[in-house]
């Protein structure tokens, strides 16, 4: 097992690292910024390294800086968490060509997937149901463009392959606006990622965003721990997921799981992994994968048992995976409300210093947050101050425990959208696994 490991990240992420860290008995290095010398878990640290001013871009996002705290501090692992340099393939490079394990892919698996049309490509060839479009960039042949789109059917929407997480697409409905929209979706995406590659798909108009959880240790060995539900989203923020999806059945669950694995082992993927599909009419159809641990993975975690940090940490040290497809139950049902530190009619972020604090309890109820009575937000970073998660042996006993959950949690000094949360949890569309990725801002007027 790896000996020491830098956490490259903050908040509630870093937290939750230095937990498995700490149950595996590995030694943790934290570095933070100016802004952060207060987190919690630069506290729980073996050792702490600041390593730059808050700014992220000169401190969490600052390569040679992670890199020097790793040096003097003799770690062999960095762990970067999501967001920041997680799905960087050059910080993934630096960090093993300066002899260190990054705990994650190989920089190579992150470039494929980083590349929007290579990722498809990659999944048509392994058998991964994609989406129907243009297999490939669209060149600069305008009779040809609109052949592709008239084949596809309207609408169709136009996407960057240097971009997703919702940014550089465009939707168009006739003909008529094609081309034009071809060229703007071009420019912006040259600009935005300085890459103006762009690609055509069929526009699903009412799908459900299901992700598929995977580990695959790059020797040969991949299983799926399941779908996760992630269709409340405001402006492409997740706001609550939860695990299974209401109304997959193991059959489906299995036949698109079992795909993802076939594909973790075509690629040789090493690390935890996610599948992004969208879900429409009971077919699955892949978007994008991500390789690196996500937010709302402890739902995965409560129904299937098995701690993805600690398989990071498994997988980065060497180890053929410890679990068989067979080994892995789903049981139960998970549900994961995202605290924000924002505004509940703007969004604005809501930074500042918590007065008071008092963390909800009780069987089934996990809390994943770095907040204490005292603490106070920066203004720099994501407004997520954590997470609840309500664990129950099915989808009404999850719900129930959330509403209680929420209905005990005390977070005074800043606003927060737990209000908005007792709303969702206690909606009837969602009650009965209803929804769409629409269903949360239609509902807020948007
Ligand atoms: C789509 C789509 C409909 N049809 N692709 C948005 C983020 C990026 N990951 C992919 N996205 C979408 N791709 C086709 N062919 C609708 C979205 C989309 C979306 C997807 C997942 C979660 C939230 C979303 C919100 C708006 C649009």
């Amino acid at each position: 097992m790896l000996d020491k490991v830098v956490i490259a990240n903050r908040g509630e992420i870093a937290l939750r690292i230095l937990r498995a860290c700490r149950e595996l008995g590995i030694k943790t290095v934290a570095v933070h910024s100016d802004a952060d010398r207060d987190l919690k878990h630069v506290r729980l640290a073996d050792e702490s390294v600041c390593i730059g001013p808050a700014r992220s871009d000169q401190s969490y996002l600052n390569v040679p800086a992670i890199i020097s705290a790793a040096e003097v501090t003799d770690a062999v692992g960095i762990h970067p968490g999501y967001g920041f340099l997680s799905e960087n393939a050059e910080f993934a490079e630096r960090v093993e060509d300066s002899g260190f394990v990054f705990i994650g892919p190989k920089a190579d698996s992150i470039r494929t997937m980083g590349d929007k049309v290579a990722a498809i490509e990659a999944m048509q060839k392994a058998g991964v149901p994609c989406v129907p479009g243009s297999d490939g960039s669209l060149g600069d042949n305008d009779e040809e463009n609109m052949r592709i789109a008239r084949e596809i059917g309207y609408p169709i929407i136009i996407k960057a392959a240097g971009g997703g997480g919702g940014r550089g697409m465009r939707v168009v409905h006739a003909e008529g606006s094609l081309l034009n929209s071809i060229s703007l979706t071009k420019s912006e995406a040259g600009s935005f990622f300085g890459n103006d590659t762009v690609y055509m798909e069929k526009f699903l108009e009412t799908p459900r965003h299901i992700e598929i959880q995977v580990l695959s240790d790059g020797q040969g060995h991949a299983v799926h721990l399941g779908e996760r539900d992630c269709s409340m989203q405001r402006r492409h923020q997740k706001v609550v997921e939860e695990a299974p999806a209401p109304g997959i059945s193991e059959e489906l669950r299995n036949e698109i799981g079992e795909r993802c694995v076939e594909a973790c082992i075509q690629m040789n993927y090493r690390g935890a992994g996610t599948f992004e599909f969208l879900y429409e009419n009971g077919h699955f159809y892949f978007i994008e994968m991500n390789t690196r641990v996500q937010v709302e993975h402890p739902v995965t975690e409560m129904i299937t048992g098995i701690d993805i940090v600690k398989e990071q940490l498994y997988i980065a040290s060497g180890e053929p995976l410890r679990m068989k497809q067979s080994d892995i139950k789903i049981q139960g049902h998970a549900i994961e409300c995202r605290l924000n530190a924002e505004d509940s009619k703007t969004f604005l972020p809501s930074p500042g210093k918590i007065k008071a604090y008092h963390a909800p309890g009780g069987p089934g109820i996990r809390v994943e947050s770095h907040i204490y009575a005292g603490y106070t937000v920066p203004p720099y970073y994501d407004s997520m101050i954590g997470k609840l998660i309500a664990y129950g042996e099915n989808r009404d006993v999850a719900i129930a425990r959330m509403l209680g959950a929420l209905d005990e949690v005390i977070i005074d000094g800043i606003n927060t959208n737990i209000a908005l949360q007792k709303d969702i949890i206690s909606d009837s569309a969602f009650k009965v696994g209803q929804t769409n990725i629409h269903y949360l801002e239609k509902k807020l007027g948007l």
